[in-house]
């Protein structure tokens, strides 16, 4: 399925935008859970505008840079709408190359071993610290307290789910460190 196509939909929900400021949305909020690249995103709004679910405006930019901007047609709001309240089947386990390896961890020695989960330990807390960072960050500029109504509230759930993501892995580690520590 081209989920591209759903976060472009969904970027547009609220008004007009170029390629250019939806490539700066992958490279921020956005860009922190859903990742795509410079080169996926100009000929997914070349099919969206061929299948009729945006369709652009062109503007001119200083003296003679022309520039496309896009917004939904009603037939891309729909298409956002019947995507967003289908419900789907949770999708496979995401792959997590330290959980391989953590599976194989019967080939290290308990030295490597202990190196290798401390590294991880430290890169999650990194993280961790990181999305505590966000979270503060938006609790901090909101003028009530977060609900539904809130145009934030999108930003919250994905940095709740974040944040509890990384604790639980944080907590995992620091217990699995302490076992194979105390093993002699
Ligand atoms: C943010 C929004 C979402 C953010 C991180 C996330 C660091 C999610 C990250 C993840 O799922 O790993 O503003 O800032």
């Amino acid at each position: 399925m081209r989920i591209l196509k759903y976060a472009i939909l969904g970027l547009l929900r609220k008004g007009e935008l170029s390629g250019y400021d939806i490539t700066n949305y992958f490279k921020e909020e956005l860009g922190q859970f859903w990742s795509a690249k410079h080169s996926q995103i100009y000929p997914e709004l070349k099919k969206l505008t061929d299948e009729g679910f945006i369709e652009f405006r062109t503007a001119i930019q200083g003296t003679r840079l022309e520039k496309k901007m896009y917004t939904l047609t009603e037939s891309g709001e729909q298409e956002l709408h019947a995507w967003l309240t289908k419900k789907d089947p949770i999708p496979e386990t995401v792959k997590d190359e330290f959980m391989l390896k953590a599976y194989f961890i019967s080939s290290l020695t308990q030295e490597e071993a202990v190196d290798l989960f401390t590294d991880q330990l430290l890169k999650r807390q990194l993280k961790l610290s990181d999305l505590q960072h966000s979270y503060n960050e938006l609790i901090e500029s909101l003028d009530q307290p977060i609900s539904f109504s809130s145009p934030d509230f999108g930003h919250y759930l994905v940095l709740t789910k974040a944040l509890e993501r990384e604790k639980n892995y944080v907590t995992w580690l620091e217990d699995i460190l302490a076992v194979m520590k105390n093993q002699q």
